[in-house]
């Protein structure tokens, strides 16, 4: 029997998970002058690693994962992964991914580091006591609002915000679509937001700085309180208040005159979780406002994971839909 092994360590973010995959993948298949084109040909060559980690019966449905790569350009460099497919930015990932790597000694502990995601170069800021990571900030890549979209959703008009934060975000304002977020069941939110999804890609929102069309890959549910529900791959609920999420909402508020450079949120997700944070600068390009949205959180480690793949173990990688 051949069999093959991947090496695992999983934390929590504000009850989000993400596996970090620190060893298994053979060099080869993650190649590239830069994350985003190592990201690309792991996702060639070798999606079915993602699947076997991520889906059933190894992973679930909301299973989320990280794998670090090497970068010169930064300390670090690091792609996301779902059960689904890929994500270029993940706050509450790397807020994870940071977090078990200094616990561990993978990194050094020091408090300021540079992050190479597929999105950009992200600067993140650690406080470290007795080893132990307290919180993680980083400071997002370019966000900007690109337009309103309205759709229509069980015969009524619903008005979409599409906002670039590392991610192309559908922000909605959870009411407009029928559903509460301060209710205790979260899976109430997956279809409606997915069925919202749907309708704005087919109507193919532009980037306003591409010119480019883009695919919206996350819905972000907001209430007034600062309570979000964010909903991303094949209907997974991100426990967290999302960390892309959160630097959307921010750009949001901002843009529209609620939000003063500097001024603090604190923003709750699902499951009571909180993640803080303010826009640090803005500037105006080709007329779009840009900011710079620096968001925190904690994360936990949860355990470490030797996962098997054995050649007589046909049932192959799943999701239960
Ligand atoms: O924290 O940015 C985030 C995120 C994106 C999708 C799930 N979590």
């Amino acid at each position: 029997m051949e069999q093959t092994e991947f090496t695992t360590v999983d934390t929590h973010t504000g009850g989000e998970p993400t596996r970090i995959v620190l060893d298994g993948i053979e060099a080869d298949t993650l190649a590239g002058a830069t994350v985003e084109e190592r990201r690309d040909r792991f996702a060639a060559t070798s999606d079915d690693i993602r699947k076997l980690l991520m889906q059933e019966p190894r992973g679930h449905a909301d299973m989320f994962g990280a794998v670090p790569v090497p970068t010169d350009r930064a300390d670090l460099g690091v792609f996301f992964m779902d059960t689904d497919g890929y994500l270029d930015m993940c706050g509450h990932g790397l807020i994870g991914v940071v977090t078990a790597l200094i616990e561990q000694g993978e990194l050094p502990e020091t408090p300021e580091l540079t992050v190479e995601t597929p999105a950009g170069l992200v600067d993140v800021t650690a406080e470290i006591t007795d080893g132990v990571v307290r919180r993680v900030a980083f400071e997002n890549v370019d966000s900007y609002v690109c337009e309103t979209v309205t759709v229509e959703q069980d015969g009524d008009p619903v008005a979409a915000r599409i906002v670039y934060s590392g991610n192309y975000f559908a922000v909605v304002d959870a009411d407009t679509i029928g559903v509460t977020l301060d209710c205790e069941d979260a899976t109430q939110c997956i279809g409606p937001a997915l069925e919202l999804r749907r309708a704005v890609n087919d109507v193919a929102p532009k980037d306003p700085l591409t010119g480019s069309s883009v695919t919206v890959s996350a819905v972000e549910l907001t209430a007034r309180d600062d309570r979000s529900c964010v909903v991303f791959a094949d209907g997974s609920v991100d426990r967290s208040p999302c960390g892309t999420g959160t630097c959307a909402r921010l750009t949001l508020h901002h843009v529209d005159g609620d939000l003063a450079t500097g001024e603090r949120v604190e923003v709750t997700g699902p499951v009571g979780s909180t993640f803080e944070g303010y826009i640090t600068d803005t500037s105006v390009n080709d007329g779009v406002t840009v900011t710079k949205p620096v968001v925190s959180g904690t994360a936990h480690i949860t355990g470490e994971h030797t996962f098997y793949r054995t050649d007589d173990d046909t049932l192959g990688s799943f999701t239960l839909t």
